[in-house]
């Protein structure tokens, strides 16, 4: 007995830290199915010692499946999703196809695993760079109120992809080696211009949208109100690249309603909150970086401070994997609260 879990994208960055990280979850499983593109069929990978074999992506690639966790880029989850829906599967979407849908549960277990309750089969997970804000947040604005957040990211490569990855590595070899490179995928492999990621930072992530930001800052701010279920937050976002491997940082500005917050109380919260770790103390150079985080599941938080000027503004650190927290592991987390929350049947 068990769930039937299949992963679309299983080959990708995210793709491959949900394989992963499955094989240590505490998720009774049947039998896992691993989906890609024609490309990928027949190929093999690993769960746990057990050697799958790739599919490709139909429709029919759903029959039997209990779970579908997808993360093969927002069109193969619009294409697919009603499919894997209609055979009676519960759809865990890791892109931006159906976040910001009424009608589509957007889930931060942490911060909000009640509104699970109402899916029509299809539960979005946030953007990474929104997840691990909500998590080093969400326990301030329970204590204190949250009136406003200003946020500025320092993203991981990774969250680009795998092919994004390979580009930075390839960069880097060749200006090490003083040899010509060129750009084919960063800022956005949707945009016409590329950049070299590679010892350079790109204030740019995803496309430009409405009002001069970026599809990437508009996630975070319309994401944020969604989870927290107010639209009254104030919220601002600039979203950057840069050339590191895997774990998004953000400088987080906040200002809280209640007059008695200061920097000892939020650590207070922060040292008890679910999902976060506190590592923050000047005096031993203690806070968090990418490297640090990296392959763990918690978010951490740093470097708080109160504002020079603003009694009720405070600046924090906040650092993730974004292939972890940011992606996978949230995504097997909210699999594991369906089980626990008996939303999920075995066929
Ligand atoms: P494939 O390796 O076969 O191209 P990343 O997020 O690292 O860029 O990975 C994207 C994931 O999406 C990969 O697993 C990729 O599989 C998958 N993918 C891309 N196109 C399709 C498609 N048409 N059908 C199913 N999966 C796809
Ligand atoms: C990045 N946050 O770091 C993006 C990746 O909406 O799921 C995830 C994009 C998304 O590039």
């Amino acid at each position: 007995s068990g769930y039937t879990i299949a992963i679309v994208g299983a080959t990708g960055a995210v793709g491959t830290k949900m394989i992963e990280m499955l094989g240590s979850s505490s998720l009774p499983i049947n039998k896992i199915k691993l989906l890609a593109s024609k490309r990928s069929a027949g190929k093999k990978l690993y769960f746990n010692d057990v050697e799958l074999t790739i599919e490709e992506t139909t429709a029919d690639s759903f029959d039997g499946v209990d779970i579908a966790l997808f993360s093969a880029g927002g069109d193969i989850s619009k294409e697919f999703a009603p499919e894997a829906v209609k055979r009676g599967a519960i759809v865990i979407d890791n892109t931006s196809a159906y976040r910001m849908d009424p009608t589509v549960p957007l889930v931060v277990p942490e911060v909000n695993a009640d509104a699970m309750k109402n899916h029509n089969g299809i539960i979005a997970n946030p953007n990474c760079s929104t997840i691990q804000m909500m998590v080093a947040l969400q326990p301030i604005r329970k204590k204190y109120g949250l009136k406003r957040i200003i946020v500025s990211t320092y993203q991981a490569v990774s969250g680009a992809g795998a092919a994004a990855l390979e580009e930075m590595k390839e960069q880097a070899q060749h200006m090490l080696n003083d040899e010509p490179y060129d750009a084919k995928i960063l800022p956005s492999g949707g945009d016409k211009k590329h950049f070299p990621i590679a010892f350079n930072i790109l204030p740019q992530i995803d496309v430009f949208a409405e009002g001069g930001y970026t599809y990437e800052e508009w996630k975070m701010i319309n994401e944020t109100k969604k989870i927290m279920s107010d639209d009254h937050i104030k919220v601002s976002a600039t979203c950057v690249r840069v050339p590191v491997v895997s774990g998004h940082s953000e400088s987080v500005y906040i200002e809280v309603a209640d007059e008695s917050a200061t920097v000892a109380g939020i650590q207070d919260v922060l040292r008890i909150a679910p999902g976060v770790e506190l590592q923050d103390d000047p005096a031993t150079q203690l806070y968090p970086t990418p490297l640090t985080a990296v392959g763990k599941k918690e978010t951490f938080v740093g470097r708080i401070r109160q504002d020079v000027d603003e009694k009720l503004g405070f600046h924090m650190w906040v650092v993730s994997d974004n292939l972890v927290k940011g992606a996978a592991w949230n995504s097997i987390q909210i699999a594991e609260s369906l089980h626990s929350l008996d939303l999920v049947k075995e066929k």
